[in-house]
């Protein structure tokens, strides 16, 4: 769109202030024209300085998911190179998987800044009030369905990486899908697939992080990146380490997943502890020893054997 590129040519000037004439002249749009599409990019929460004489500065960038400011300064190869964004809607997962049957490319991302049903596993609820980070990735791995735990492994890290590295703080992972800052789930992430017998034939990666929403709105177990920080406008950011990170975990995880794990178990709440894992075999209790090559928990049961458990919930920790 046009006013994305007399954004860019705004944000990528080396001088303070850029004429109105240079960027009517490089882009071949008249100045009034220059003009209305300023007006429109402040409409959208960009704010642009402009004086006469001198032309026009950006001043204040939106916090917001949208195209421009997710493609600013990304350097991913593939995650998030095409995306769709949507103000509200009703679930991005629900969405990815659609234009996933419809060919989209490996690697697109669908994002929210709002949800109004947001989709947890076995049928439980998101809650995705406006604050908090909503992005399904379609991925096309060449995997068998039995090891589709280990996309979500990938993703586990990836956001627990991007919450230490972008607020600093000390998130760690909740087998399977939990991301917990001082025990309290800051981010959940639901993996569905399209699959064959023997091949995935596509994945949507739901991530949904809790940023900056108004604290009233979110479950009692639940925190946010500004009840632990009191930071703000760090949305676009944290989701820019989502993708960066996720790209490379998931470049490990066809041949190398190995090294996943490995970074996993540093992440890892759960490793270690004696914990009670509801399945769809029922309650089983024991030590948590380990994840396999599939991304399965590992239970030492107490009597004594090893239980390798692909998909069930490590039970609530507050
Ligand atoms: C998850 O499920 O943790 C997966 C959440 C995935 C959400 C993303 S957002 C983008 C994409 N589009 C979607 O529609 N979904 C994905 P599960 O392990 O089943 O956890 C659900 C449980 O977490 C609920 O039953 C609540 O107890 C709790 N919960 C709900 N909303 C929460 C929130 N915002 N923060 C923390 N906990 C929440």
């Amino acid at each position: 769109m046009t006013e994305d590129k007399v954004l860019a040519f705004i944000r990528g000037s080396k001088e303070e202030y850029i004429s109105g004439e240079e960027i009517s002249r490089s882009l071949g749009i008249s100045r009034a024209g220059i003009w209305k599409y300023i007006e429109k990019l402040r409409r959208n929460g960009y704010d642009i300085t402009a004086l006469p004489h001198l032309g026009y500065r950006l001043t204040h960038t939106p916090d917001k998911l949208i195209p421009t400011e997710i493609s600013w300064g990304l350097d991913t190869k593939v995650m998030g190179r095409t995306v769709h964004c949507y103000n509200s809607t009703d679930s991005t997962n629900r969405l990815a998987y659609k234009i996933a049957g419809d060919g989209a490319k490996h690697g697109t991302v669908v994002f929210a800044e709002e949800q109004s049903a947001g989709r947890g596993r076995l049928g439980r609820s998101w809650s995705s009030p406006k604050g908090g980070i909503y992005m399904s990735v379609i991925l096309r791995p060449r995997l068998g369905p039995q090891d589709a735990q280990r996309v979500t492994l990938c993703a586990a890290c990836a956001a627990a990486a991007a919450i230490r590295k972008t607020a600093n703080l000390r998130s760690e992972i909740k087998w399977p899908n939990d991301i917990l800052v001082n025990r309290k789930k800051i981010c959940g992430i639901l993996t569905e697939m399209k699959a064959e017998q023997d091949r995935i034939s596509f994945i949507i990666l739901g991530i949904g992080v809790n940023v900056d929403p108004p604290g009233h709105q979110l479950p009692r177990c639940a925190t946010s990146v500004r009840n632990e920080t009191k930071m703000s406008g760090v949305k676009v950011r944290l989701a820019q380490e989502i993708l960066r990170f996720l790209e490379a975990y998931y470049a490990k995880v066809e041949k190398n997943f190995g090294s996943v794990i490995e970074e996993w178990r540093n992440f890892s709440a759960t490793l270690g502890k004696r914990v009670r894992v509801n399945t769809h075999e029922g309650m089983l209790e024991g030590q948590a020893l380990d994840i396999d090559e599939h991304g399965a928990l590992i239970l030492r049961l107490d009597n004594g054997f090893n239980k390798h458990i692909i998909s069930g919930d490590v039970e609530k920790c507050c």
